[in-house]
C-alpha cells in the first residue's frame, strides 16, 4: 500500500483531528496519541487534536474538547476503527478528508475515506508504527511508550503473533525511542484483593460443554460487583477459561445494564472464531472476538455453533 498519501495529507493540512474506537483499549489510545505525537513532533506548527469518550485510561491524555467549525477545513484520522458504529464521535463527516489506519477484518462503511486496512498486524499501534518508521517521521518518547504500550496489549503481551520477527522489530525501534514498558507490566500485572477474589468465584462457575467453556453472568452476577464495569467482568476475565487441556473455545457473556445486551466474549486456541463473532453482528480478530447479543436464548445459540465449529473441525 502507498503510505507516503498519508504524509502528503498530513503536509497539505493545518487542522487534524484523529478519532479513535469508542470504549478504547490501550491500542485505539496508543494508536491515537501515537500518531498525534508524531505529527506534533515532526510538524510543531499543525494543529493536531484527539476526541473521543473518556475512558480508564485518561492518565495516558486526555481528550480535546473542540468545536465542530474546526472539521470544516480538516484531515480526520481514524484509527483502530473502521465502521461507523463504532467510532467515537461522530463528526469526523464534517471533516473535508477522512483516513482510516486499522487493522481489523471488518471492511469499512464510511464512504470517500482513504482506508489502510492491514489485518497482518497484531496492533494498530504497530501499524502506525511501521507506517511512521517508513515516512521518517519524528516519535517522542511519550509517542514510542504508547505505541508498544498499544502493541503489547493487543498482541497478549506478544503471546498471539502474526509476524513476530516483524513486531519484536518495531517494538526494538520504539524501545530506542524511549519506550520503556516496565511501568506498563507492573500495572497489567497489578490488581486488587477484591478482583483476585472476585475470580477465585468467576472460576468456580465455569462450565464445559463439548469442549467449549463459558460463564454466563446475569443481572444478579453482575450487581453483585457495583464498582466493577461492564468490561472488567467480560473482556477482563475471559481468559479465566484459557489454557484448559481439550478446550480450544471458550466465551465469556455478561449483562450489560446500560445496552441492554448480553456482551459476548469470545476465544479461542487453534481454531479461527470470527465468523461466529460476525454471524451475530460483531467482530474482531480470528481468535479474540465478540458479540452484543439480544437474548440469553442467542447465547446458546452462540454455544452451539461453537461446539458445532469444534466436532466439524475434529472431523
Ligand atoms: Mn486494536
Amino acid at each position: 500500500m502507498n503510505h507516503k498519501l498519508i504524509k502528503d495529507k498530513i503536509e497539505q493540512y493545518q487542522t487534524i483531528i484523529i478519532h479513535r474506537h469508542l470504549r478504547p483499549d490501550l491500542d485505539a489510545l496508543g494508536s491515537q496519541i501515537g500518531l498525534y505525537e508524531a505529527i506534533k513532533t515532526t510538524y510543531p506548527d499543525k494543529d493536531v487534536y484527539i476526541v473521543g469518550d473518556e475512558s480508564r485510561f485518561d492518565v495516558v491524555g486526555k481528550m480535546d474538547i473542540i468545536p465542530d467549525s474546526l472539521y470544516k477545513d480538516a484531515l480526520v484520522f481514524i484509527v483502530d476503527v473502521a465502521v461507523r458504529k463504532l467510532i467515537s464521535d461522530d463528526r469526523y463527516d464534517l471533516a473535508k478528508e477522512v483516513i482510516i489506519i486499522d487493522h481489523h477484518t471488518n471492511s469499512s462503511d464510511i464512504k470517500g475515506a482513504i482506508e489502510y486496512i492491514d489485518t497482518s498486524y497484531e496492533a494498530a499501534a504497530a501499524y502506525i508504527a511501521d507506517i511512521l518508521f517508513e515516512l521518517d517521521f519524528k516519535i517522542s518518547p511519550l509517542g514510542a511508550d504508547v505505541l508498544l504500550s498499544g502493541i503489547i496489549t493487543d498482541s497478549g503481551r506478544f503471546q498471539y503473533l502474526k509476524d513476530g520477527a516483524r513486531l519484536f522489530s518495531i517494538a526494538s525501534k520504539l524501545c530506542k525511542l524511549g519506550a520503556n514498558p516496565l511501568e506498563l507490566y507492573d500495572w497489567l500485572y497489578l490488581e486488587d484483593v477484591d478482583t483476585r477474589l472476585m475470580k477465585i468465584k468467576f472460576q468456580s462457575r465455569i462450565e464445559i460443554e463439548d469442549g467449549v467453556a463459558f460463564l454466563k453472568n446475569p443481572l444478579e452476577v453482575v450487581n453483585e460487583y457495583p464498582d466493577k464495569d461492564v468490561f472488567t467482568i467480560s473482556r477482563g476475565l475471559v481468559n479465566l477459561m484459557a489454557g484448559i487441556e481439550g478446550v480450544p473455545i471458550w466465551a465469556n457473556f455478561t449483562y450489560d445494564k446500560e445496552e441492554h445486551v448480553i456482551l459476548g466474549e469470545f476465544r479461542s486456541r487453534g481454531i479461527q472464531i470470527v465468523d461466529i463473532a460476525k454471524k451475530y453482528g460483531g467482530g474482531g480478530h480470528d481468535n479474540a472476538c465478540g458479540a452484543a447479543l439480544e437474548n440469553w436464548d442467542q447465547v446458546e445459540l452462540v454455544i452451539n455453533d461453537f461446539k458445532k465449529l469444534i466436532k466439524e473441525t475434529e472431523e
